[in-house]
């Protein structure tokens, strides 16, 4: 072995003898060789090898050294390519907004802005569980008034009405509303009328979905894990769903508007409206628990109307 070095030398190629003990190494660039090194020695237990005889061995060391890196390397494009949690926030539509100036179209307007709780924010709740606590624990959290670190609210449905929308829809949308963890998901969501709802539960216990519109029952489906059921959202207005298997705490809410304008506030309290034809409306600010609010506003072809509103007013 050692004299194919010797022979990469003279043809000038960069040799390589090692020195020392194993993993340490040193090149010889010299274009006659290298001069004579001290036999390297390895102590280790009883063994002691010396020099040209630990050549396959440090092949292998090379070789396994190179796997090494080239695995990790590997396993470093993994996790860069993976999507952050961060992103996977921002997958969420209320939470993924386009900049200004692509949210408005040439003949349409945009209507933007951001509720924020008008007060000093109290401590987030949780709510009691009764039922069924080896599964849900003895509370879930309160979803009923959720504020952002700037005072930003969540879960504020903004809807727009006026003569100049009537007439004016988009094909029926599919929203679902599932069970995850004796909690409805999403809490609160808007749909244009005529959408379909798919309820759904990801538990593994029983639940229930009744679903009212003021006092009138739109809906009341039992809900085992394994069941899917489809309902059609035919009528405007505000459904309030709850779980009526002895779980007082579940509850949900689903704002089916009448145009396709609306829009639902993420959790640092935005909300974007898009593509309305210009116009004077009255925009709408619902909140669960919050006095509900209105404002006028101007609509204008090709621009963004800001509109931030506090809450309560
Ligand atoms: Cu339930």
């Amino acid at each position: 072995m050692s004299a194919s070095v010797g022979r990469q030398t003279h043809y000038g190629t960069p040799s390589r003898k090692r020195e020392g003990p194993i993993g340490s190494s040193r090149f010889c660039f010299l274009p006659r060789g290298c001069p004579p090194t001290r036999p390297s020695t390895v102590t280790g237990g009883t063994s002691s090898l010396v020099g040209n005889r630990r050549r396959p061995e440090l092949d292998a060391l090379r070789r396994r050294f190179l796997r090494r890196v080239l695995a990790r390397c590997v396993l470093a494009c993994f996790i860069l390519a993976a999507p952050s949690p961060a992103a996977s926030q921002a997958a969420d539509p209320a939470e993924s907004r386009a900049p200004a100036h692509q949210r408005v179209s040439r003949g349409t307007g945009t209507l933007a802005g951001t509720l924020r709780f008008g007060g000093s924010p109290p401590r987030p709740g949780v709510l009691r569980v009764y039922k069924e606590r080896a599964f849900c624990g003895s509370s879930v959290p309160d979803q009923s008034l959720v504020i952002g670190s700037a005072g930003g609210l969540k879960n504020v449905v903004v809807t727009l009405s006026g003569t100049g929308l009537q007439g004016h829809s988009r094909p029926p949308g599919a929203i679902q509303l599932d069970n995850v963890g004796c909690r409805f998901a999403p809490h609160v969501q808007a749909t244009q009328v005529g959408s379909t709802l798919l309820l759904l539960n990801s538990d593994p216990i029983l639940h229930d979905a009744h679903a009212r519109l003021g006092r009138r029952t739109v809906f009341n489906d039992g809900l085992p894990w394994w069941r899917r059921v489809k309902r059609t959202l035919d009528r405007p207005g505000l459904l309030k769903i709850i779980c009526e298997l002895h779980h007082a705490w579940m509850s949900a809410y689903i704002i089916v508007a009448p145009n396709p304008f609306f829009a639902v506030t993420d959790s640092r309290g935005r909300y974007v409206i898009e593509d309305i034809p210009p116009g004077a409306y009255e925009a709408r600010f619902w909140h669960e628990r919050l006095d509900e609010t209105s404002r006028r506003v101007v609509v204008k072809a090709g621009e963004e109307r800001q509109m931030d509103v506090l809450l309560p007013p």
